[in-house]
């Protein structure tokens, strides 16, 4: 049948559409011991374009799961030998987070205790055999769509909405880590915490639109010098940028190259020139703890502004 316009089958229907575009992307890997019911599960996923895996039991099922990252779901069988889809659902959650592969049991026992084992034991949907295909799909699809709408919300939870950078969550997140690996590889590194000059003229002469395209400018800059390293926008007008080199001097350069970069720029706003200039404070190679490191940069920043702006301390 055809679903009147904008009603949810509709909706539905819409969103299916759109699934089959990029379904091939998404791998599904189909665990069972039957061979019918592994054919069976594999055709109805290949008629909506999926890139489908099969597995006749639960060792060879976790060996195709460390081998392709692209599995984003796994659909076992209950009883099998060996291992059965209870157990093999356990150790898969061992490794994998439910929050970037989805597993879906099937049974034909007709008890209903079989779905809440499943459930409790990390999976996180359940399929009674026989079903029909309609509400297979119906379930493979909610399952992907919550694992992109998780993958949605993190990346958003983890982004500046303005410029698009990391945000302050997103730096914490990482840099510790980059700077264990600097340390450990013995490479030179620096923390910079960049702050725009006079910024709240920007917005006072040019208008508050001018100061977001400003910040934007920024981001672009920013990403154009140090595109390798970590860069954030930690809040208002003030980022923080991570980044390695072989020496000192060439961490120092890079950075000032990036303030006369920002010096020399015009940008054009509206009918506006807009021109602005940047202070910055560094850290170099600190054991300290992040959060120490932040401040002592911009401790150096503070400096940077009582000793007239458009400059870098140490
Ligand atoms: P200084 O050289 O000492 O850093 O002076 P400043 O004017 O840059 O610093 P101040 O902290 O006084 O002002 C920062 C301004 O940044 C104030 C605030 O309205 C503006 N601001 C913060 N976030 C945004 C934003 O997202 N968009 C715009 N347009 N302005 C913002
Ligand atoms: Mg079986
Ligand atoms: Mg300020
Ligand atoms: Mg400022
Ligand atoms: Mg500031």
């Amino acid at each position: 049948y055809i679903p009147k316009e904008n009603s949810q089958a509709y909706m539905y229907l819409k969103r299916i559409l759109y699934w089959q575009m990029i379904n091939s992307e998404i791998g599904i890997l189909v665990v069972d011991d039957s061979r019918s019911a592994r054919v069976l599960i594999a055709e109805l996923l290949k008629r909506r374009n999926f890139t489908v895996y099969v597995a006749e039991n639960g060792m060879q099922a976790m060996e195709l799961l460390q081998e392709y990252p692209s599995i984003k779901m796994v659909i076992t069988d209950l009883e099998m030998p060996e291992m059965d889809g209870i157990e093999l659902t356990n150790e898969i959650r061992r490794r994998f987070d439910r929050e970037k592969l989805a597993i879906i049991g099937v049974s034909g026992a007709t008890y209903g205790s079989n779905t809440a084992r499943f459930i409790k034991n990390g999976a996180d949907d359940f399929l009674r055999k026989p079903f029909c295909p309609e509400e297979f799909y119906c379930r493979v699809t909610q399952n992907i769509e919550n694992l992109a709408n998780i993958e949605k919300i993190k990346k958003a939870a983890l982004t500046d909405y303005l410029t698009e950078l990391p945000n302050r969550r997103a730096f914490f997140q990482q840099a510790e880590g980059a700077i264990a690996r600097y340390h450990s590889k013995a490479t030179n590194f620096c923390l910079a915490m960049i702050d725009i000059d006079f910024f709240k003229k920007v917005n006072d002469t040019y208008g508050h639109d001018a100061g977001d395209h400003v910040l934007k400018i920024m981001a672009l800059y920013l990403r154009k010098n140090f595109g390798s390293g970590l860069i954030a926008r930690l809040g208002g007008e003030e980022f923080a940028i991570l980044i390695e080199d072989t020496d000192k001097k060439q961490l120092l350069n890079k950075v000032d190259r990036f303030r006369q970069d920002i010096e020399e720029a015009i940008t054009p706003f509206e009918k506006d020139t807009i021109r602005f200039t940047v202070s910055i404070g560094v850290i170099f190679n600190s054991t300290d703890p992040l959060a120490k490191q932040l401040s002592i940069a911009d401790d150096a920043l503070y400096y940077a502004k009582e000793n007239g702006r458009n400059q870098i301390k140490v």
